[in-house]
This record gives structure tokens, sequence and C-alpha cells, in this order.
């Protein structure tokens, strides 16, 4: 219905703008302008009456209007919901960072290959020693008989052993005594060598007889030496020994270097061996 009235009120305006073309410039110009002001007036209440009629009748799409103006940045995003998680970014380079934490202990290597020998260990190095100790002690012993022997006037050297003698005369046990006090024993050849330098030295001494360490007084007939061990070598002179009622229990050797069984008591010189 307003939509009619606006369109009679156009057409109606289009009229009088036909008709003013015949009046006078003042009254047409004045008529025009009450016309103007009553359709502006009619098309302003139109407007109303449409806006309350909200869409009563069809809408036409209308010019775009200009883009506005960029508004003010808004409040940071604490507020907000947190954003999804991002890729991994590129190895960085720069100064080294702290050491990390030590490892788990890994897997027991195989067997080394075998080393090369050692040097002598302190087992064979007492050995050594223990040698030393025994060639000193050796050479100590040694030189303690050298001085011996140089205490008595005459002496004779027979392999290791040495045979000495001051000359002096007397009995058995008076020659074992002078031999162990001097450190030493009675002279016994062991040997056919010995009993041919004990000769040498019998010589020396201008001497018939001297006792050996031999007797048979333990058991007749069984001669043995100082340490009752049996006599491994002898040079008896024939028919000798001759005595086993126990005259004669003693042994001189002969200048001649032949063996008798005689008394102990006689007196010959005493020789004795170191
Ligand atoms: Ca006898
Ligand atoms: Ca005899």
């Amino acid at each position: 219905m307003v939509c009619v009235q606006l369109y009679s009120l156009i057409a109606r305006s289009d009229l009088l703008q036909q008709k003013s073309c015949h009046l006078h410039s003042e009254q047409q110009m004045a008529l025009l302008k009450h016309l103007l002001c009553a359709a502006l007036l009619l098309m302003e209440f139109v407007l109303l009456l449409l806006a309350a009629s909200e869409s009563s009748c069809p809408a036409y799409a209308g010019v775009p209007g200009i883009p506005g103006h960029n508004g003010s940045p808004g409040r940071d995003g604490r507020d907000g919901f947190p954003g999804p998680k991002g890729e991994k970014g590129d190895q960085g380079v720069g100064a080294q960072g702290p050491p990390g934490k030590i490892g788990p202990s890994g897997v027991v290597g195989p067997k080394g290959d075998k080393g090369n020998p050692g040097l002598p260990g302190t087992g064979v190095q007492s050995a050594l020693v223990m040698q030393l100790q025994s060639d000193v002690k050796y050479l100590t012993d040694r030189l303690a008989v050298v001085e011996k022997v140089l205490g008595f006037r005459i002496f004779r050297k027979v392999g290791q052993k040495y045979y000495v003698s001051d000359g002096l005369n007397g009995t058995f046990e008076k020659a074992q005594r002078f031999c162990s006090d001097a450190g030493a024993k009675i002279v016994l050849p062991r040997s056919e060598a010995e009993n041919k330098v004990l000769t040498s030295l019998q010589a020396a001494l201008k001497s018939i007889y001297v006792y050996a360490g031999a007797t048979d007084r333990q058991k007749e007939g069984h001669f043995v030496d100082m340490s009752n061990q049996p006599l491994t070598f002898t040079n008896w002179k024939a028919k000798e020994p001759n005595d086993y009622n126990g005259a004669e229990d003693c042994t001189v050797i002969y200048k001649s270097g032949v063996w008798n069984d005689i008394n102990c008591n006689s007196e010959w010189h005493v020789v004795c061996e170191l």
C-alpha cells in the first residue's frame, strides 16, 4: 500500500515537472519548491514507515561501501589458549654445552693378547742373593783356614786341605787335643796322593812316624776315623795291623808312607789337617 502511494507521488512529481514548463518562472519555482518540500517530507514519512514494517516488501542489494580503517592492536594472548607444538629446529652452532650424565657400564671386552715376559721376580733375586751369601761364606771360611795355616811352622797343600805341623812330639791323646785346639783334626790321608804329600812333610820334619786319626778302640780290628766312620783308604804295611788284643789301637804312618798299628802312648810327631 505504501509502495503504491510512493509510486503515485513520484508520478505526480513527474506530472508537476511537466506542468511547470507552462507557468511563469517565479510562480513556477515557488510552486516547485513547495512540491519538492512536500515530496521530501512524504519520502521521509515513507522511509519511516518502511523502517517500521521492516522487510514487508522485497529488498535490493545496495552498492558495497568503502573499506574501513584498521583497528588498534589487540591485547597480548595471555588469556588465550596455547597454540600447537612447533617443528624441531635446526642444529645450533656456537659454544659447547655442559657435559651430559655418565652412561651405564659397557659389555666386557674379549681377552687381550699374552704379554711379554717380565723381569726376574723376587724369587730369582733371592736365589742370587743366597748364592752370593754362600760364596762369601765359603771365601771367608777359606781365608780363616789360610790364616791358621800361616800360624804353623810347616805346611803342605793337598787338594782343598792343608797338612800342618809345628814339629811337636806327643802321645795320641796330646796330638788329638793339639789339633782340636787349633781348629783342626789329626792327619788322615784319604788317598795315595794325600799319603804321598804327608811323607813329603815328614821329610821336612825329619820325622820317622806321625800319628794318623784312625783307631780300633771301639772294636778290635775295625779301624775308624775320628768321626767313627770306616776308613776309605789305607796303606797298611805288610802284616799290619797285627794286634787284636788291645795293645796297639792307634795308627802311625812311617816316613815311607806305610801304616802300622801301635800303642797310643808313644810320642811321635803331631801333624794336623785343615
Ligand atoms: Ca788293636
Ligand atoms: Ca802293629
